[in-house]
């Protein structure tokens, strides 16, 4: 049976389920390594993602897709089985980063903004990826707010990018996934939230403008944005309600209701507060798009402490790992209550 982008798009904010990030770059994960003193390697990677994947009870039943790194959907976990095969046994859709990363975009500001690349050849690497097994694929932007910042020129060229990765997905059968990221963490993060607002609004007003300009069928796209959050070094933090209630304003003032899915970023929030905002927002629904979590960090914290890279902690890490994904898929439902971190 041929599947349409669609019933990808669809399958993907399944009910109850929400899509796993595990598509960090060598240099993120060796970041992320270095917090549990291991040190990355090829091995270790693997070692670590196969622990991810085969962690039947979260794949089965909260995981929808995973989003993979160029390296990873390349290897094979130790029975020699690929990775891609460990996660379809469970019924999650492999994904594919292919953006090369964000570089400073030339001109007055890029000691502070960037712009993405990986547009050549692209077409090229997205014929290999569905042959490897790519059903959907995910490039980010990446928008900083400081003092003029900002720029036009900047927005502009991210939203742009994103247009043209998203028509080339949709080409060659494959769902993209664009990811437009107003930071909330970093050395420019001193925003309000207010101030997160008024950016992520014009941000996403540019990319949707872009997708229409590009004929991208906005049925066959999942849009992965931040949500409307004060930055890490702002003097005051919103409440959680303020938080999903300008997060939903923003999305319903900008995202198109033929859009099948949002699937949000984590972007530095603890744990048990992105889950918390994104059940806030189910719980305020009927919404006119499903919304769940394309989590990276926010999903795989407590899993990488609890397996710390002991093959005889690999049952913790999984245990650690299924319990984050279970309390997001009730807050992908509108169901979770801080009392379900305690009882688990
Ligand atoms: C998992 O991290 C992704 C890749 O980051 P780099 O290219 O910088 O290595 C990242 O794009 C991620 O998919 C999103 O930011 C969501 O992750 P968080 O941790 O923000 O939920």
């Amino acid at each position: 049976m041929t599947e349409t982008l669609a019933d990808i798009a669809h399958a993907l904010v399944a009910p109850g389920k929400g899509i796993l990030a595990a598509d960090e770059s060598s240099g993120t994960i060796k970041k992320r390594f270095d917090s549990i003193n291991l040190v990355s390697t090829e091995d270790t990677r693997r070692d670590y993602r196969e622990m991810l994947f085969s962690a039947t009870d979260a794949m089965q039943n909260y995981v929808s897709g995973v989003i993979l790194y160029d390296e990873t959907i390349h290897q094979k976990a130790k029975t020699g089985t690929t990775l891609v095969d460990v996660m379809r046994a469970s019924g999650a859709i492999p994904g594919i980063k292919v953006d090369t990363g964000a570089k400073p975009l030339a001109g007055p500001t890029a000691r502070i903004e960037t712009i993405t690349e990986g547009l050549d050849g692209l077409r090229e690497r997205l014929v290999e990826y569905h042959k490897l097994g790519a059903r959907f694929a995910k490039w980010r932007g990446v928008i900083t707010i400081a003092d003029g910042v900002p720029t036009w020129n900047c927005v502009k060229a991210n939203a742009h990018a994103l247009a043209r990765y998203a028509a080339l997905c949709q080409e060659n059968g494959i769902v993209p996934i664009v990811e437009p990221e107003i930071l909330m963490d970093g050395p420019h993060s001193g925003h309000d939230i207010d101030e997160c607002y008024r950016v992520t609004e014009w941000t996403l007003r540019t990319v949707f403008r872009e997708l229409y300009d590009a004929r991208v069928s906005l049925e066959g796209m999942i849009l992965k944005p931040n949500m409307v959050i004060a930055g890490q070094k702002a003097n005051a933090q919103a409440s959680a309600e303020e938080v999903a209630d300008k997060t939903l304003k923003c999305l319903k003032a900008t995202v198109p209701a033929s859009v099948p899915g949002i699937a949000f970023l984590s972007g530095g929030q603890s744990d048990q507060i992105a889950t918390q905002h994104l059940s806030l927002m189910n719980a305020a629904g009927p919404l006119p798009w499903a919304l769940t979590f394309s989590y990276g960090r926010a999903l795989q914290a407590a899993a990488l402490t609890a397996w710390g890279g002991t093959p005889e902690n690999v049952a913790a890490g999984q245990r650690a790992f299924s319990h984050r994904a279970k309390m997001n898929s009730l807050a992908a439902l509108g169901r979770w209550d801080a009392a379900m971190e305690k009882a688990a």
